[in-house]
Formats: structure tokens, sequence, C-alpha cells
């Protein structure tokens, strides 16, 4: 992983989401993560948050043609591998986002998957979509969608479970799959019944498979399911199997728990800089 060849053009992934100002979640989180999978990052920006560690205290949305252009002018000439989206504030960015993936082959039955990561607020509770745009999700992005990756917040918001169980992760992982994604993957790491597990559940509408994973307490994870996202969104663009790209995604965000970091006075962020080799800080070269 991260291994580049000179002057061959890397697989390309769109995130569309939103700015942290603090550098923890977000565009930032992604481009990280898929500058550390080895991936070419481009950005649709839906949103600027005002933002450090401990909260975010200002949203100023784009205006949605302004999103879809930034789709389009990135998938018609760069060409794009893979689209995630995280954070997408509201009803009419989530329409445009949706016409400008029909437009360009993005999820659906089109050639680029699209993993769309239901992101509704920050982990301190702060709201990154308004209300009414769970809707949105639920009738016009999952359709289009070929992963899913709630967290349990977002199960219940999206499909009004509240899950606490593994009966309650199976049974969430049907109802969200019967809204049209090609695969859900439920993510466990909110499970308070899991102590020193982190479980997640993928269910492609056929089988299921309970992902198991460590869980380390290191009290700096934001930014952990936009990560997990982009590995995904990485693994799929360099054309792995969806089981797979789930799995070494996991895999993934795991390490990028064990090496976060703190940063200001809250949450701070975890890391995937431990995957990218350090050969500036080097003594030897
Ligand atoms: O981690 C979810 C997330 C996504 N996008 C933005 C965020 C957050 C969490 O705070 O701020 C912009």
């Amino acid at each position: 992983m991260g291994e580049g060849v000179v002057g061959v053009t890397p697989p390309r992934v769109m995130t569309i989401a939103g700015t942290d100002s603090g550098g923890g979640a977000g565009v930032a989180a992604d481009l990280r993560a898929l500058a550390a999978c080895g991936v070419h990052g481009c950005v649709a920006v839906t949103a600027v948050t005002v933002q450090n560690s401990v909260g975010v205290t200002g949203v100023h949305t784009l205006p949605p043609e302004t999103v879809a252009a930034q789709i389009e002018a990135v998938a018609t000439d760069i060409g794009l591998d893979a689209v995630k989206t995280g954070m997408l504030a509201t009803t009419p960015i989530i329409w445009a986002i949706a016409e400008a993936c029909d437009g360009t082959g993005i999820g659906g039955d089109g050639p680029t998957p699209l993993i769309v990561d239901p992101v509704a607020a920050s982990m301190h509770g702060d709201p990154l979509l308004v209300d009414s745009a769970l809707d949105a999700y639920r009738t016009v992005l999952f359709p289009r969608a070929t992963v899913v990756t709630p967290n349990l917040d977002e199960v219940r918001l999206l499909v009004g479970i509240d899950v606490r169980d593994r009966a309650g992760q199976y049974e969430a992982a049907r109802m969200l799959h019967a809204l049209g994604p090609r695969h859900v993957l439920v993510k466990g790491g909110h499970l308070a019944a899991d102590t020193d597990v982190c479980v997640d559940l993928h269910y492609d509408g056929c089988t299921f498979t309970e992902l198991r994973g460590p869980r380390y307490d290191t009290g700096n994870t934001h930014g952990s399911g936009d990560t997990m996202a982009s590995a995904l969104a990485a693994a799929l663009a360099r054309g792995l199997p969806v089981s797979e790209a789930i799995a070494r995604a996991k895999r993934f965000v795991a390490e990028c728990v064990r090496n976060s970091y703190p940063l200001g006075a809250g949450h701070g962020p975890v890391s995937p800089l431990w995957a990218v080799r350090p050969w500036w800080t080097d003594d030897t070269t």
C-alpha cells in the first residue's frame, strides 16, 4: 500500500464532504486516508464548518449547483474510480449530487462505485445534516449506493431502531438494505455490549458477514467514520471485491485509531500517518 509507480496515474477517488477547520474530520481526514491508501484524492466541498477539537460553532453550505459542478468538472476530465460521500448538509445538495452522479456514471447501475457514509452529526453531537434531509438519504441516495456505512446513531435516525445487541444489528442491516443500496455495513463501534471488540456487520441482501476487530479506547476517534469510508472507496477503486474492500478498510481504520493522537482540549483525530513511509524524517538519507 502507498507505493506508486512513477508516471502512472493512480486510482482516482472523490470525496463529497464538508471541511473541518481543526483538520480532524471531513475532507481533511478523507484526503489523508486516500493518500495513505495510495490513491489520488479529489474533492467536492459541500459545506465549510467552523470547528475545533471541542465542537462545531458554524456551518456554511455551498450552493447545490456548485457541489454538482465540482463533481462534473472532475468526472469529465480526471475520471473517477470510486466516490464517497460524507457531510451533505441539506436536501437540495443531496438532490444535486444524485443528478450529477446519474450524469457521470457514479453509483446506481454506473461503472463507478458510490460509498454513502450518512453523516448526521459530529461526535460532539453538533448537527451536520438538517433533519428533513434524512428522507433524501433514504429515497434519493441509498438507492444509488454501492455501499452504505452508517454507525448506530445514524441507524437510529434512518430506520428508527435503537440497536443494543447483535440481533438489532442484523435487523437494522435488513431494513437498510430494503432502501436499495447493494451492500450495507452496520458499524458496531458504538455498541456498549461489545467491550473489547468492535463488530461491524456486512449484508449484501443474501449473506451476513460479521467483521471482528480490536477496540482501542484512545479517546481520540475524531474522523474514524470518514477514514473508514475513504479506505473502503480506495480499496474499491483498486478493484477489490466489496467484501474484501470492507475487510481491508476495517483493518486500516483500526490501525488509524491505534495511532490516533491528542489535539486541542477535546477529541483528537485518528491518524493514517503510520502508513506513510517517513523518508523525510529519516536521518540516514
Ligand atoms: O466524522 C464525521 C464528520 C464529517 N464531516 C465533517 C465533520 C465530521 C465530524 O465532526 O466535522 C465536516
